[in-house]
């Protein structure tokens, strides 16, 4: 959220008066909290019965929850949203207000607040920490805003479920999203934002779209990719594995199974043990899923001699391997827990480290430009030297990685922010992280110096000397996982992909009967062209038909009819433009092939 420094007044429980930023985290924190005890007054004042539960501030808003007995309906919603108008303009004072614990056992019991008397159970202090404003108190720590009259504008965006203390056994509770800001227009450019990201969900689309979809049957977070969305993946799949064989690799295949002791000696079942399926025992191994393809691909340079001159050795691959993300954070695409990674593990002399570093982040700017993304940030990823068992490896390997990173850095003239904590077990790395349609940021791209898994390997190159040396590993992801890279182009486009990545590229659309044989040879004439052709054949309305193409975003919809079956042209139609008039089909060809080779 990027907005001018709002300052918002905020009085602490102890009386001391301060002022936040609400374009801080600590100030929309505090600034949302407020806005909940107002609707839970709200609600108070419209349903004297209602039992209030808790209702804390979140990352984009705040929520409260609430029993009355039945669910909220969206009049219900109307009203209290009202009301949380009238007592904001009523510029009620915010006070905190101390009461011993019997006291706030009377008043919760004079409520019949069963739940708060729940939670005061909980809380050792007396006296206890509430809040004031006009008739309403609220059991609550704090810190609060000093007056209802900061929240300038207010919407409750949503209703649903939820259980008492998240415990499906327990009471079912009412609960109500919302969300406030200090003025009306950043309210307004939020709903806008939340459409928008509702529009382009890319699980919303990419059903639409027949892209891929979740089945219960098969299992969570572990999607299937219906024809159209693996015709997307196999373009994608074509267009890096050829990038990556002008620039110097070496594609090979490793299976998505190994045994165990591998991920004993890289350390993956010392550090990433929690993200790993757990141990298949079969005949006297103990196998499991790969979280990670760098093994594998260590045990290919091990197989062979390296000397110096071969060196960097570019090992490439788009590995499938299992992560075991818990079931509250699968999203669609995004993150899931089967996925396919266009990995590459960089063996290279210590010396060479750096322009390796930098061709990467040269090839990964280069694949953005291609795959249209133009916004994203670069993150330095450190290790936490306050948590350093998190990580393998001693002090003078993380230093020397770090330091690595960040001259290319400097040479690149890249501006980063850093993440300290972020790291890979095994080394520091520079992530490029992308905005996703929810205004959340994600890695796409990760690039990571690693002194520590040559060690843990005893790898070796012969050099100069004749003597062996320990070479240095890059891990790189480019265009991600093919899942999170395909669902962050869904919502990047909003369905509409560049005519080189559309599923289908153009839709043939006989006018009449008579004319499916010439739009049949139009579709030939394309396809001789390596273009993605469909003919509607079916007997319905031209009208029809057009909508229909238009609704699954094809980019180029082409209506033939007798002039055109005359003239041997098409009547070409954009899914944007519109209406783009006839061409001769040979001239239309031309400018699809064209516009597909530019990846405009
Ligand atoms: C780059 N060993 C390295 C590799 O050599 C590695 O696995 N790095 S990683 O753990 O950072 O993962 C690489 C990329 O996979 C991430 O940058 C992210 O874009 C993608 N990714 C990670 N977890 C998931 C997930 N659960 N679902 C989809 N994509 C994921
Ligand atoms: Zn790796």
């Amino acid at each position: 959220m990027s907005m001018a420094a709002q300052e918002i007044r905020i009085r602490l429980s102890d009386g001391e008066a301060r002022t936040l930023d609400f374009g801080t985290p600590e100030g929309r924190e505090v600034y949302w909290h407020s806005t909940s005890h107002l609707m839970a007054q709200a609600v108070r004042e419209l349903f004297p019965e209602a039992k209030l539960a808790i209702g804390p501030p979140i990352e984009d808003g705040f929520y409260y929850d609430i029993d009355i007995g039945r669910p909220f309906a969206p009049e219900d919603l109307q009203w209290i949203e009202k009301r949380m108008k009238d007592l904001a303009r009523r510029n009620l004072p915010i006070e905190p207000l101390a009461l011993s614990r019997a006291e706030a056992r009377a008043l919760f019991e004079r409520h019949g607040d069963k739940y708060k008397l729940e939670l005061l159970d909980g809380i050792p202090d007396d006296p206890i920490s509430f809040y004031r404003q006009g008739e309403f108190v609220d059991m609550c720590r704090g810190p609060h805003l000093g007056n209802t009259g900061q929240i300038k504008a207010v919407k409750l965006l949503s209703t649903g479920g939820a259980y008492w203390r998240g415990d499906e056994n327990r009471e079912q509770l009412a609960r109500i999203y919302g969300v406030s800001f200090p003025d009306e227009q950043q309210l307004a450019d939020h709903i806008h934002m939340l459409e928008e990201a509702k529009r382009r969900d890319h699980r919303k689309l990419g059903r639409e779209l027949e892209i891929f979809i979740q089945s219960e049957d098969a299992g969570q977070g572990i999607p299937l990719w219906l024809p159209r969305g693996a015709t997307l993946r196999r373009t994608l799949e074509r267009y890096i594995v050829d990038l990556e064989l002008q620039l110097g690799y070496e594609h090979v295949y490793t299976p998505p199974l190994a045994n165990v002791d591998l991920y004993k000696i890289s350390g993956h079942w010392d550090h990433y043990r929690d993200n790993m399926y757990p141990v298949m025992k079969i005949d006297n191994e103990e196998l499991v899923l790969r979280p990670m393809n760098c093994p594998h691909h260590i045990m290919i340079y091990k197989h062979g001699q390296h000397s110096y001159r071969d060196l960097p050795v570019r090992i490439a691959e788009l590995g499938l391997m299992h992560r075991y993300e818990r079931s509250g954070v699968l999203t669609g695409l995004a993150r899931v827990r089967g996925m396919v990674l266009n990995d590459a593990h960089i063996f290279c002399i210590p010396d060479q480290i750096k322009a390796e570093f930098i061709t990467v982040v040269e090839m990964i700017q280069r694949v953005y430009r291609d795959l249209g993304i133009t916004e994203y940030i670069y993150t330095l990823s450190r290790r936490d030297p306050a948590n350093k068992e998190k990580f393998a490896g001693d002090d003078a390997i993380w230093e020397n990685a770090e330091a690595l990173i960040v001259d290319a850095l400097r040479d690149l003239g890249l501006a980063y922010r850093e993440d300290v904590g972020g790291a890979a077990f095994y080394g520091p790395k520079l992530d490029i992280d992308v905005k996703s349609a929810a205004g959340k940021y994600e890695t796409l791209s990760t690039i990571q110096v690693d002194f520590l898994l040559p060690e843990r390997f005893d790898l070796a190159y012969i050099g100069e000397d004749n003597k062996p040396h320990r070479p240095v590993m890059i891990h790189r992801g480019v265009i991600s996982t093919l899942e999170r890279m395909t669902a962050f182009l869904i919502e990047l486009h909003a369905g509409a992909f560049p005519l080189w990545l559309a599923p289908e590229q153009v839709r043939v659309l006989p006018i009449a009967d008579r004319h499916v044989d010439y739009a049949r040879a139009v579709a030939a004439a394309l396809k001789a062209r390596d273009l993605r052709v469909h003919v509607d054949d079916r007997n319905e309305k031209i009208g029809k038909k057009i909508r229909e193409a238009q609704l699954m975003k094809t980019p180029y919809m082409l209506v033939v009819g007798d002039k055109e079956a005359e003239t041997r042209s098409v009547a070409v139609r954009h899914r944007s433009d519109g209406d783009l008039g006839a061409l001769p089909l040979d001239a239309f060809a031309d400018r699809a092939a064209a516009e597909v080779s530019a990846r405009r």
